[in-house]
């Protein structure tokens, strides 16, 4: 890459939310596109990392970036460990499961955590997971399963609380990437306008151009 930067930000993310409500499976799908029927509870955090480039909407150069994501256990045990990696965070993905109203509304928990430990300026995206769900099956009987969270519902908490939000299946990868661009905008949008401060702030590292022949191994170990 021209410069030797392979990328221009490294953004730190954070996922939260219920347990099962899908958010390792949206972070392998990200970092993997792959999705496992019956993956392990997270136990603690997990990290997952993935470049996306952001074209600029007034046709200039596209901003790559480097998403840092620390996967949070949504099991109560873990409530405390997980509250430290929300330190610092640039992003977050609050996530719950749309055919689960419990998921829903203890998303005004897991908000009210990240606003107590994560930085003021953090963007947060209200992610609705799971819109591919039917049907589940009981005793070999499939079994409708409904949508218990209606868009409009969660679009309207998502605007009241100054929430971005989207809807997303980690099964069909539908809305997954567009979650993580959605947020990225918004952040690079923040830098832009001054709110983030490269250097002081923790979850926002700008990458710095090495010189000509040490290439992509050497703009990565200059950076975060
Ligand atoms: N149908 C469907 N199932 C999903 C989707 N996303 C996740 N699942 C399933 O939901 C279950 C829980 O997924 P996980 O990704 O482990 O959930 P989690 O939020 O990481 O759970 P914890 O790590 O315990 O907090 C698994 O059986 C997944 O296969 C989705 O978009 N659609
Ligand atoms: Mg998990």
């Amino acid at each position: 890459m021209a410069g030797g930067i392979s990328w221009h930000y490294v953004l730190k993310f954070i996922i939260t939310g219920d347990a099962a409500v899908g958010k390792s499976s949206l972070l392998i799908r990200l970092t993997d596109q792959r999705f496992l029927a019956n993956p392990d509870p997270t136990l603690g955090v997990e990290f997952g990392s993935k470049l996306i480039t952001i074209p600029d909407a007034a046709g200039g150069a596209a901003t790559i970036v480097k998403l840092q994501c620390w996967d949070t256990a949504g099991t109560e045990s873990f409530r405390s460990i997980t509250r430290s990696y929300y330190r610092g965070a640039a992003g977050c993905l609050l996530v719950y499961d749309v055919t689960s109203r419990a998921s829903f509304t203890n998303a005004r928990s897991w908000l009210a955590d990240v606003r107590e430990h994560a930085d003021p300026h953090l963007t947060c995206i209200l992610v609705g997971n799971k819109v591919d769900l039917r049907t589940s099956f009981t005793k070999g009987k499939p079994r409708p399963r409904e949508r218990e969270v209606p868009t409009a519902e969660a679009a309207a908490w998502a605007a009241s609380e100054g929430l971005l939000f989207t809807e997303s299946s980690a099964k069909s990868g539908a809305g997954v990437e567009a979650a993580f661009e959605a947020a990225t905008r918004d952040i690079l949008d923040k830098i832009r306008r001054g709110v983030w401060e490269d250097e002081r702030s923790p979850g926002v590292k700008l990458s710095k151009p090495v010189p000509a022949g040490l290439g992509d191994a050497g703009a990565k170990a200059g950076c975060c």
